[in-house]
């Protein structure tokens, strides 16, 4: 990762005609437990890392954005900061930037649109599931705040910017949660952070003592904006006909007004069912292991292709059905999960947290299927080599796994993972690094004037 005068004599080689540039730091996450619940509005429990993203920037003279990256893989952009930004090809990285740009001119009513100029360098791998994309968001966003003169903390909560990111990165194609940009914008050093949404609420639970957190990668890139768009968007397209499918039991057993936008409102607002009434719901109201269109239509009382533009988008059918129980069955698994893994963290107790780490990759793989081989050897490895808990972390289908290792065992862990990698021709130094858990996205400060 380059120095601040670095990025700040970087900057100048590539905008020489620049006066006062800001920086900002943001940083990658690791989900410890919670996989693909954030956007059902169920909790989850990620932890901040110490690899960022670094963001120097300043004000343009016009209304034009200029982009630029350390990493010569991403080709330097620009477009015009105005009320309809038109987005450039699918999976292109200025698109997080013109998300970003967008949800804060709407949110913020932004009338004059001023320009910048960006240079983003970092030490976090893309498309390793541990939240660049986000992060880039959330760079961008610091940088336009600034440029606009709206103070982080004061002018607009941390929270609040969280919940508005989350929403604008819809722009790329993905239709994600809020667990990125919540624990991106919210995390405290040395601690995982539990989140519930709608509204979020936060808690910071610290990492355990004895044991440390590997983030290991696998080598496969999930680009969840490209190639694996679909794949990814398959995961909520199921999670509305679910819930669809809930709110019809739901209306038929309690009553005929009721409306469920999210699974997790099973939990609180006007039902606040207990977990096991909850379940013991999502059970009676997806009686069948695997749905057609035809049948979701028939149970839901409207047509096929209703279902299909309501609920599932552009998501394939297969031929033998939607998986809808083993989906509903992970969700409301993991759910619980999240809970007990919360309370082992905070009572200490590493054996716990690793053995639902474990059922969490079980169940991931299972009855989300989001795992795929090289996820499934890496977990395997470092169970070998020791681990309490491994699991892959973030969207799935690649990426990386996130691994608890008793400090005892680091030596171990460490000679076995490097003999693991060395058989697939990988360097475990590149692919392997250790996570006491970092803090939330910050800026550093002017770099000169
Ligand atoms: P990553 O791992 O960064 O691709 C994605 C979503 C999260 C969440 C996880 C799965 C975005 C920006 N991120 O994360 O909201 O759903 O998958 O738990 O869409």
């Amino acid at each position: 990762m380059l120095h601040t005068a670095d990025l700040g004599r970087r900057f100048k080689s590539f905008f020489p005609d620049s006066t006062e540039i800001w920086g900002c730091r943001v940083p990658g996450r690791v989900n410890l437990i919670g996989e693909h619940l954030d956007y059902n509005g169920l909790p989850v429990l990620p932890v901040a890392l110490e690899r960022a993203l670094c963001c120097v920037f300043a004000k343009a003279a016009g209304g034009t954005v200029s982009l630029a990256n350390a990493n010569s893989m991403y080709r330097a952009d620009a477009f015009e900061n105005v009320a309809e930004i038109a987005p450039s090809p699918q999976a292109h990285w200025s698109n997080y930037c013109k998300a970003a740009l967008i949800g804060l001119n709407r949110a913020l009513r932004v009338s004059t649109f001023p320009g910048m100029q960006l240079l983003v360098s970092g030490n976090l791998p893309s498309g390793a599931g541990l939240s660049s994309s986000s992060a880039l968001v959330v760079a961008c966003a610091l940088a336009y705040l600034q440029v606009l003169g709206v103070r982080l903390g004061k002018d607009v909560s941390r929270v609040a910017l969280a919940e508005l990111l989350a929403g604008a990165e819809h722009y790329v194609g993905t239709r994600g949660g809020g667990m990125d940009q919540a624990v991106i914008l919210n995390a405290r050093a040395g601690h995982a952070l539990k989140i519930d949404f709608f509204p979020l609420r936060l808690e910071h639970a610290p990492l355990p003592r004895g044991c440390s957190l590997y983030v290991c990668d696998s080598g496969m890139r999930v680009e969840k904006s490209g190639d694996s768009l679909h794949r990814y968007n398959a995961g909520p397209a199921l999670c509305r006909v679910l819930t669809a499918l809930v709110e019809k039991q739901t209306q038929e057993e309690i009553d005929e007004g009721f409306r469920l936008a999210r699974l997790g409102e099973l939990c609180h607002g006007l039902l606040c069912l207990t977990y096991r009434e909850a379940e013991e719901l999502c059970l009676r109201s997806v009686p069948d292991a695997r749905w057609s269109v035809k049948a979701i239509a028939a149970r839901l009382g409207t047509a096929p292709d209703e279902v299909r533009r309501r609920y599932l988008g552009e998501t394939p059918e297969p031929a033998e059905g939607f998986p809808l129980q083993a989906r509903l069955r992970h969700v409301m698994t993991e759910f619980k999960r999240v809970e007990l893994a919360r309370d082992a963290l905070l009572a200490g107790d590493t054996g716990t947290l690793g053995e639902l780490m474990n059922a969490s990759h079980e169940s991931c793989a299972r009855d989300y299927e989001i795992s795929v081989p090289a996820l499934d050897d890496l977990a395997g490895a470092a169970h070998d080599a020791g681990a309490l808990g491994a699991r892959l972390t973030g969207a799935g289908f690649g990426g990386a796994t996130v691994n608890l290792v008793p400090d005892a065992r680091e030596g171990q862990f460490h000679e076995h993972m490097a003999r693991y990698y060395a058989e697939w021709r990988m360097n475990a130094a590149q692919c392997m690094f250790k996570t006491l858990g970092g803090g939330g996205a910050d800026y550093f400060g002017v770099l000169s004037t």
